[in-house]
């Protein structure tokens, strides 16, 4: 065995052997250096640095069950979320710290639960926390900061670049939805942490699942009392899990590195206070389960040891660890001492976080300012009623189609801030005027005033002329081994409206292109369907890679279709959606940090043909193609002998466009009109039938 397998497995056996546990919650910060090992190599040095630095041997002279100074570490809590629960309170952010206090200074009120036999090794750890009041650029802060982000949905050491502060001046905990950074992985991550041997300005810190911050709000029933921080917060001093390493050997050499905790065979879960799983520690006593750097739940817990204390101790005395974090200049630089008040920052969403509804309802706006209280609030809303508003959660009708812009600005005696979001809020017509059948092929460059792109970014929904089945322009979900895994991209089409082609068998046809960068590893395609323009979802079919997303092969990362053949047909039953004239669908692209998929030629349609005579056959009326063109386009009406008139070819501006017509052959009841010297562009086909108005889009290529 090389040194560095054996340091490997030194470290990490127990995080092999207690993957069998599966569902079973628990701490992701032995998979987290796992990776991080494999990463950097030259990260075991630091490790070996650590066993004098740190676990060194233990020193009895020290007086660590005295009282000592308090040691007093800034703490700045990075809210990640998309405006759910996941935006905690800071009132439940403040019991946090109000745990970590008791916790870390053993005034916990349950120190009595602590089998006797135990009691002459738990420690006070002399350390307290507190809430940073200066944030890195000198201002006024309540030492949370909260940024909108999918990234929730994921977290990782992604959410790290969002925003961070300075390591060595604040404790940065990052809050999230949902931990996934081992795909692999089927147990539940409460909270992952750096070890301060392997830690760096990018990515040191916390991350915590936010229902597990505190013991209140979104944290009061998960049985943990606010003591996954604990935990973590131990690692991120230097302790290691007491089953590190299994029964391991002398506890100077394995395991934690620490002599006082003794063995265990694995990780304790529950309250197993009568375990014995490793019977090699002398004197052999019975497992430490109270201990906060085992797993056992959160009323189990109450205890640090003396050893435990002394590696403290030495990641606090040491400005190669945590020394800075609680120098006295450190403390005045990030203001903890002080107590201002500071100005607010405006933050706001809508209830339910709707922000599509059809044209004549109302929303219900949430006030989510935080960093200061607010006097007086001043809302503005473009194309709403009322336009402006003082409320702190005012409630705004939209009558008109459209897309409009919020804005929030809120003020207190120490200052004021605004937020605006452009195109906020988008109101839907109750019955579309694109009425299938309907082809949508992106060709138009303003395809996006029609349809959404969600949280548009470097990832994600974009238009690609570059990349389409058919015509000029098709939609891609950019995805490539930088997206964070099991984040979700989402498109939202046009509204359609579906009533001609009721009682035909409607379907959604459309065309990708995809391949998997690993098997077994797909990306994930959802449709969704919406017939309330926008506010409620329905999931209709999920496309993975061997279920029609692509053709079971592999590509290298950054893949592109280059040919048609590369394109599959996807056809999706819509037939219970057929009595409804608003129909929207959403896009969802879900990242497995892989490739991207390709999107192209959505065609509303129907499998059955209209029966002649009924009034269900006038939308199958006319036909235009091909479509788009690059010259000629040919329209066939089916039944002329219902139509009265010529079609007439409007531009994108609604203006007419003259003397291009021409009827060009008469076959029983079909008539084909051709036209031709047509310009590059978007063009309507509009048809009257006994004063029926049937529109078609078509596109003049370059
Ligand atoms: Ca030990
Ligand atoms: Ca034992
Ligand atoms: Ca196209
Ligand atoms: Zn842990």
């Amino acid at each position: 065995m090389n040194f560095k397998s054996r340091l490997l497995s030194l470290l990490f056996l127990s995080a092999i052997s207690y993957s069998v546990h599966g569902q079973q919650s628990h701490c992701g910060t032995d998979s987290y250096i796992e990776k991080l090992l494999k990463q950097n190599p030259e990260l075991f040095q630091a490790q070996e640095n650590a066993k004098t630095d740190l676990y060194g041997t233990f020193d009895q002279s020290k007086k660590l069950n005295k009282k000592g100074a308090t040691r007093t570490i800034p703490v700045v809590f990075h809210i990640i979320h998309t405006y759910g629960p996941e935006n905690i309170s800071k009132a439940q952010i403040d019991d946090q710290i109000r745990i970590l206090n008791l916790d870390f200074q053993r005034l916990n009120s349950d120190t009595g639960k602590l089998r006797s036999q135990f009691r002459s090794i738990a420690a006070d750890f002399d350390i307290e926390f507190k809430l940073a009041r200066i944030d890195p650029n000198g201002a006024c802060t309540e030492g949370i900061t909260r940024t909108y982000s999918t990234l929730t949905d994921g977290g990782d050491d992604e959410v790290k670049t969002l925003v961070r502060w300075p390591y060595r001046k604040y404790l940065n905990i990052w809050v999230v939805k949902n931990i996934v950074y081992d795909a692999t992985s089927t147990g539940k991550t409460l909270g992952y942490a750096t070890l301060p041997q392997f830690t760096n300005s990018t990515t040191d810190g916390i991350v915590m699942l936010s229902d597990y911050v505190g013991s209140i709000g979104t944290a009061q029933n998960n049985g943990n009392a606010g003591r996954v921080l604990v935990h973590e917060i131990g690692h991120w001093l230097g302790l290691l899990h007491p089953f590190q390493n299994s029964c391991g050997g002398n506890c100077n050499n394995s395991g934690d590195y620490v002599c006082d905790t003794p063995p265990v065979s694995g990780p304790s879960f529950l309250c197993p206070t009568t375990n014995n799983t490793c019977t090699n520690d002398i004197p052999d006593v019975l497992d430490l389960v109270e201990n906060y750097m085992d797993y056992a739940n959160g009323t189990c817990v109450n205890m640090f040891t003396k050893g435990q204390k002394n590696v403290v101790d030495n990641s606090l005395g040491n400005n190669n660890y945590r020394a800075q974090n609680i120098a006295p200049s450190n403390h005045t630089a990030t203001g903890i001492f002080t107590t201002p008040s500071c100005k607010p920052i405006a933050d706001f969403s809508t209830s339910n976080n709707i922000y599509s509804v059809c044209e004549g309802q109302d929303i219900t706006f949430k006030d989510y300012t935080y960093n200061g209280t607010v006097n007086t609030y001043s809302w503005s809303f473009n194309g709403g009623t009322p336009s402006s508003s003082s409320l702190s959660n005012p409630v705004i009708k939209y009558n008109t189609v459209g897309e409009y812009t919020v804005s929030l600005t809120v003020t207190n005696a120490d200052g004021s801030s605004t937020k605006t979001v452009d195109k906020m809020i988008r109101v839907i017509p109750v019955n579309s005027p694109n009425i299938a059948p309907y082809i949508e092929g992106f060709e138009d460059v303003n395809i996006l005033n029609d349809w959404t792109v969600y949280d548009p970014g470097n990832y994600g929904w974009k238009r690609s002329t570059t990349t389409k089945y058919q015509g000029s322009a098709g939609m891609v979900a950019n995805i490539d081994q930088g997206t964070v895994n099991n984040s979700l991209y989402n498109l939202v089409s046009a509204p359609y409206d579906l009533t001609r082609l009721k009682g035909r068998q409607a379907r959604m046809k459309f065309y990708v292109a995809y391949r998997p960068f690993e098997t077994g590893n797909t990306e994930i395609l959802t449709i969704w369907v919406s017939t309330n323009c926008g506010q409620s979802w329905t999931a209709l079919k999920a496309y993975s890679n061997n279920t029609g997303l692509g053709v079971d092969k592999t590509a290298d990362p950054g893949w592109k279709p280059s040919t048609t053949n590369d394109w599959n047909e996807l056809s999706l039953d819509i037939s219970k959606y057929e009595s409804f004239s608003n129909v929207m669908f959403r896009f969802e692209a879900r990242s497995r940090s892989g490739n991207s998929i390709y999107l192209d030629n959505i065609n509303i349609t129907a499998e059955l043909a209209a029966s002649s005579g009924s009034l269900g056959e006038l939308q199958n009326m006319f036909e235009l193609f091909p479509n788009p063109s690059s010259g000629k386009i040919y329209i066939r009406i089916n039944h002329f002998s219902l139509v009265h008139e010529n079609p007439v070819i409007t531009d994108a501006t609604g203006k007419e466009v003259l003397g291009i017509s021409s009827s060009l052959q008469i076959d029983g009841d079909k008539k084909v009109y051709e036209y031709q010297s047509l310009k590059p562009g978007i063009y309507f086909a509009n048809l009257d039938i006994n004063g029926l108005k049937l529109v078609q889009k078509f596109i003049i290529l370059q």
